[in-house]
């Protein structure tokens, strides 16, 4: 997307990039190759969100057309790192069961000390990886629980404008 004196504002001054991570592979459906409807519905309800305000949206899903494209690792494995570089803000959906690719992501995003939210579902805390429970002890995290991701919406966008406001904060200390 081209960014143009008409883009409308995004959702917080200054941000103009997200990546979008979440469970990719283990969506993918062997027989048709690809992710059925409901897999992709969060991933695109975020992305048009996002798009909506502005926002420039990094997505491997939709880049590699629901898994029918799908990259070689060497191929992804550089592009996922170089654009969660150059976003200003990382949301991921780490996943139940946890998505490796995602994780490795929320790895990275957090060694660039990005912005980070995490998308994850209500009442199932315990399931998710020590690692990402306590990710806010060393990074600048947002943590959104959510039943449905469409209503979770103003809440995402809240927890954004509070983790890109976090970011000039020394790690572990908000
Ligand atoms: O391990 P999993 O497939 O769930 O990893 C998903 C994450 O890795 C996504 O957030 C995506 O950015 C990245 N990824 C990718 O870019 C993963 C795969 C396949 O594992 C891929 N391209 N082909």
């Amino acid at each position: 997307m081209t960014l143009t004196a008409s883009t409308p504002e995004p959702v917080v001054a200054g941000v103009r990039r997200v990546f979008l991570a979440g469970p990719f592979m283990g969506l993918v459906d062997p027989e048709t190759q690809t992710m059925p409807t409901a897999g992709r519905r969060p991933f695109l309800l975020l992305i048009e969100h996002f798009e909506k305000q502005g926002l420039h949206v990094y997505n491997a899903h939709r880049r590699e057309a629901w898994g029918a494209e799908v990259l070689t690792p060497e191929q992804c494995t550089p592009l996922d790192q170089t654009e969660i570089e150059k976003a200003d803000v990382f949301v991921a959906i780490p996943g139940i069961p946890p998505s490796p690719g995602t994780h490795i992501e929320i790895g990275w995003a957090s060694a660039f000390n990005k912005p980070i939210v995490l998308l994850m579902e209500e009442g199932r805390d315990e399931e998710y990886g020590f690692l990402v429970r306590g990710l806010g002890t060393v990074a600048k995290v947002e943590f959104v629980r959510y039943t449905d991701i469409t209503r979770a919406l103003p809440e995402i966008d809240a927890a954004v404008r509070r983790a890109v406001g976090r970011v000039d904060a020394p790690a572990g200390t908000t």
